[in-house]
């Protein structure tokens, strides 16, 4: 996070993860797209012609709750093996990181691989993932041979991420992986920060503007409510920092 006291401005970090062809750029994409207004700035995105992720790519987005102006940076990180640099890098002062994993049976090894591998690179840049606020998005629901939601509900119960169903080339859950993520990111800072007392910043009305920007007009508490496993509790500074 980066906060411009003079200007008011908040600067957040967020970034999707996850391995090769999972569908962060598509999520990054649909998100583009179901801006209404000017809230969005381009999307830069970097491919290569088998359409995979070369470096990453950068999605700003712009909104207030008129105490304070946040600008939201969304970035992609490229899955493949050989750009685990790249990866430390993008991850570096990440906020908030949303994990989108390929719902097939035949990628839960990817997934599980990527997901070792984003703990291993939030610690080199001495973060962890208890700390980090973290969702998990399910992606590609369409395709056959996918884990069973009930697979997935099982999977959701045993952990503390907030988990969601997606399909995210056809926009089906990606307003609201994406606001389970920003929720659990504006607690934390919040936590550490006390951002509506020293500005009078108001997260909830914060919170129903991006939404409403995203075209989604249900109460924030509907959106959050379509996670199908986890918990969108915070954990205090104190609690994330214990070993
Ligand atoms: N069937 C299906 N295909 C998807 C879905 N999301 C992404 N894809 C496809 O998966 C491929 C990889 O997506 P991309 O967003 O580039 O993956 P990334 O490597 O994670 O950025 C593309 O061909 C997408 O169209 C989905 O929900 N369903
Ligand atoms: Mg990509």
């Amino acid at each position: 996070m980066q906060l411009d006291f003079m200007a008011k401005e908040l600067t957040v970090k967020l970034v999707y993860y996850g391995p090769a062809l999972s569908g962060k750029t598509t999520n990054l994409q649909a998100l583009h797209q179901a801006v209404k207004g000017d809230a969005a700035g381009r999307l830069m995105t970097l491919e290569t012609k088998d359409d995979r992720t070369l470096f990453f790519d950068l999605l700003p987005l712009t909104f207030t709750d008129g105490a304070l102006k946040v600008r939201l940076k969304v970035f992609t990180v490229p899955g493949q093996v050989i750009h685990a640099s790249t990866r430390r890098l993008v991850v570096q002062g990440a906020d908030g990181v949303a994990f989108i994993a390929d719902s097939r049976t035949s990628e839960t090894q990817h997934n599980a691989e990527s997901f070792m591998d984003l703990k291993e690179n939030l610690k080199s840049n001495g973060l962890t993932l208890k700390s980090m606020p973290l969702i998990i998005q399910f992606n590609k629901r369409d395709l056959p041979d996918v884990r069973s939601d009930e697979e997935i509900a099982k999977l959701a119960s045993q952990g503390r991420e907030p988990v969601y169903l997606a399909v995210a080339t056809q926009g089906d859950g990606v307003v609201e992986s994406f606001i389970g993520l920003l929720y659990l990111t504006w607690s934390a800072l919040e936590a550490e920060h006390q951002l509506s007392k020293k500005f009078g910043f108001d997260g909830g009305a914060f919170m129903a503007e991006v939404a409403r920007q995203l075209g989604d007009t249900r109460p924030v508490d509907d959106i959050l409510a379509c996670c199908v496993g986890g918990a969108l509790d915070v954990l205090s500074p104190e609690e994330a920092n214990a070993e």
